[in-house]
């Protein structure tokens, strides 16, 4: 049990948790227009147009402190700088800003803000652009955590550092669409087994920042079988988006939540981050008994796989074939301008990350970020460029460190050319997911009946590919290349040979599709493409619960602001929860 020294009524402290604010990716005195607040549009469908995956994520970290200290916390996401002026207005204890590397100006202008409408507030920032060196001394504020911050937040409050982790019920992501087409139902949920990764890869802030070591949240497969389910009955649906580096590498664990699966028959689906050593050790069969549905994993470099120990060994086209034809859509991750690049052989790795033939491939450059092993090498041999403003550390467009085989703008030259290549070669990713789903669905059609957990997943590939077949007459209508509309009307041919024709439901959906994403490809030649997220505004005011999960979102109307629409939301039971 956590031990209760927030208590309640005058002592209870008031903390505010905030995400740095918006507008995202404009160009102005705090950020850069490349730096979007959209993952899949940032850094990986950025270049397929209409076909490009959009959707929103909260600052997470946010929701599992407020989750799990023992106080009166409003998280605040999204706000605009106006808003988070008003809400310092309301008087808080704590101050705690999150914030990533190229948000770094955001942070120190939301400190300076809090310092004159929250005088009485300690600021404390957190995040990984907390791990920018100098940050005490080049942002006013009184604490800076580095690494995970929920047991930084109760030690500093005088509660339980060790009391049992309450993993929120989120959803993964906000406001999804593709083609324009809003995604029914319910999004994925949130689950997030733990932070850090032990392989330690030179370039990953994510593995330093957290000392190259795994701080579990749910230690064994029976919690996370026990948080799935309550999130899952909370939300209605049983598919999760897993916030966790490589959650692979605790094998135990992942074949423990397997065994649970098919002790409880219930078969939840899942979305992953792992890489390539620990996939190939897990097994696609036990993969697909997992539920896995989609894998990120990060091949990185075809020219340089010695940098890697987790890549080497591995034939990464077979691998994705494998993972294909089992159903696992994979999003292949690449670096580029690494220090071996020249504008000679960097095509080589480029057309070793399309030929993958991934549904989803992202290219980055290689970014030094503070507290990485490259980092500090950069940083002894005098290449870091420590003049380059962090608002252009997003990776999208520059290198902060001096390449001696690029000039400054070739970056994203590079970037740019390396995305409409993989959109040119292997068509749009919503194709490509399709086509996943169903090769997924003939293997597993392929295997003899009777096996519970085979048999669930079968009708759960099944579904998947009845509702994305939905919208190949889009892609079709819209198809950058011919070769893409007749790659689009081959599979759309093929799945109705396989389920028989559509019925006149499906058929009306499919036109609704094909006017959807006409209508969608007419917006963004109007008006562009920025999305901005919504504010979203959480009160956790209740007792911090020792055990999952209690702290739900409700939806409440929207407040009157200059940034309207705001989305309001306070803690409530599971029973009341009601998530769109
Ligand atoms: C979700 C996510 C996003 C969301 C952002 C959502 C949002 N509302 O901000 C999206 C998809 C939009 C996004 C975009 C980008 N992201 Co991002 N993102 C992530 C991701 C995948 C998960 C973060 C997460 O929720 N983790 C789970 C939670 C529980 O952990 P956590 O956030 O680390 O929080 C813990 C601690 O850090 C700490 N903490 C966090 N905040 C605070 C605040 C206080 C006060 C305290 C005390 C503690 C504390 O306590 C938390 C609990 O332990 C991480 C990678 C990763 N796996 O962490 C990258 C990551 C954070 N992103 C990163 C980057 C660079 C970007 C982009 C620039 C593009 C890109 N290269 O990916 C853009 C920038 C967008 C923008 N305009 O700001 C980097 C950050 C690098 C750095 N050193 O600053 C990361 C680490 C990925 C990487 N390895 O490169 N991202
Ligand atoms: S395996 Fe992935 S998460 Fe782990 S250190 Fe390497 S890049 Fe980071």
């Amino acid at each position: 049990m956590a031990t209760r020294q927030g208590g309640t009524g005058a002592g209870r402290k008031r903390i505010l948790l905030s995400g740095v604010f918006g507008p995202f990716g404009v160009d102005d005195a705090f950020g850069r227009k490349e730096n979007i607040m959209e993952l899949f549009h940032n850094q990986v469908t950025k270049a397929q147009g209409a076909a490009s995956f959009r959707f929103h994520h909260r600052s997470f970290g946010l929701y599992f402190i407020a989750a799990n200290v023992d106080a009166d916390v409003t998280v605040l996401d999204f706000p605009s700088r106006g808003r988070f002026i008003r809400e310092l207005a309301k008087g808080y204890d704590i101050v705690g800003i999150s914030f990533i590397a190229p948000n770094f100006v955001k942070a120190r202008e939301m400190a300076r803000l809090a310092r004159i409408h929250a005088p009485g507030a300690e600021i404390v920032l957190g995040g990984h652009g907390a791990a920018i060196e100098g940050v005490a001394e080049r942002i006013d504020c009184d604490h800076v955590v580095r690494g995970e911050g929920i047991r930084w937040l109760r030690e500093h409050l005088g509660q339980d550092p060790d009391a049992p982790i309450a993993h929120p019920i989120l959803p993964t992501t906000e406001h999804q669409s593709i083609l324009g087409i809003p995604i029914p139902g319910a999004t994925s949920n949130l689950l997030v087994p733990g932070v850090g990764c032990v392989n330690g890869c030179s370039f990953c802030c994510t593995s330093h920042f957290f000392g190259k070591k795994y701080a579990p949240f749910l230690r064994t497969g029976k919690e996370l079988f026990e948080a799935a389910r309550r999130i899952a009955d909370a939300r209605g649906t049983d598919v999760f988006f897993v916030m966790d580096e490589n959650f692979l590498k605790d094998k135990e664990r992942a074949m423990a939540l397997v065994e649970e699966m098919e002790r409880r028959k219930r078969f939840f689906s899942f979305y992953l981050f792992s890489s390539a050593e620990t996939i190939t050790a897990f097994g696609v069969e036990n993969l697909v008994r997992l539920g896995v549905v989609f894998l990120w994993i990060g091949f990185e470099s075809k020219t340089r796989q010695d940098l890697f120990a987790k890549n080497q060994g591995i034939d990464a086209r077979h691998l994705v074939r494998h993972l294909r034809d089992h159903g696992i859509s994979v999003l292949a991750s690449g670096i580029l301008c690494m220090e071996h690049h020249t504008p000679d052989n960097m095509e080589e790795d480029i057309d070793f990350l399309v030929g993958l033939e991934a549904d989803l491939v992202q290219f980055m450059l290689l970014m030094p970020l503070p507290v990485t092993a490259v980092y500090e090498r950069f940083k002894k041999s005098g290449l870091l460029d420590e003049e380059l403003p962090f608002e252009e550390w997003h990776g999208q467009k520059m290198l902060p460190w001096r390449h001696p085989a690029f000039t400054q703008d070739a970056p994203s030259k590079w970037l740019d050319a390396a995305f409409r290549k993989d959109f040119g070669v292997n068509s749009s990713s919503l194709f490509r997911t399709c086509e996943t789903a169903f090769r997924g669905y003939r293997t597993l059609a392929a295997r003899p009946k009777g096996d519970p957990n085979l048999d669930a997943r079968r009708e759960q590939l099944r579904q998947r590919v009845a509702q994305y077949a939905l919208t190949l007459p889009a892609i079709a209508k819209l198809a950058a290349t011919d070769l893409e509309r007749g790659r689009a009307l081959a599979l759309d041919a093929a799945i109705r040979r396989e389920f028989g024709p559509p019925s006149i439901v499906e058929r009306v959906q499919s036109l609704a599709a094909i006017a959807l994403a006409l209508r969608w490809r007419l917006r963004l030649a109007l008006f562009g493409d920025r999305i901005q997220p919504k504010t979203i505004i959480t009160h956790h005011a209740e007792q911090a619960p020792a055990v999952l999960p209690l702290a739900g979102i409700v939806s409440e109307p929207a407040e009157e602001s200059e940034e309207k629409p705001v989305a309001r939301v306070r803690r409530a039971d599971a029973q009341s929860l009601s998530l769109g």
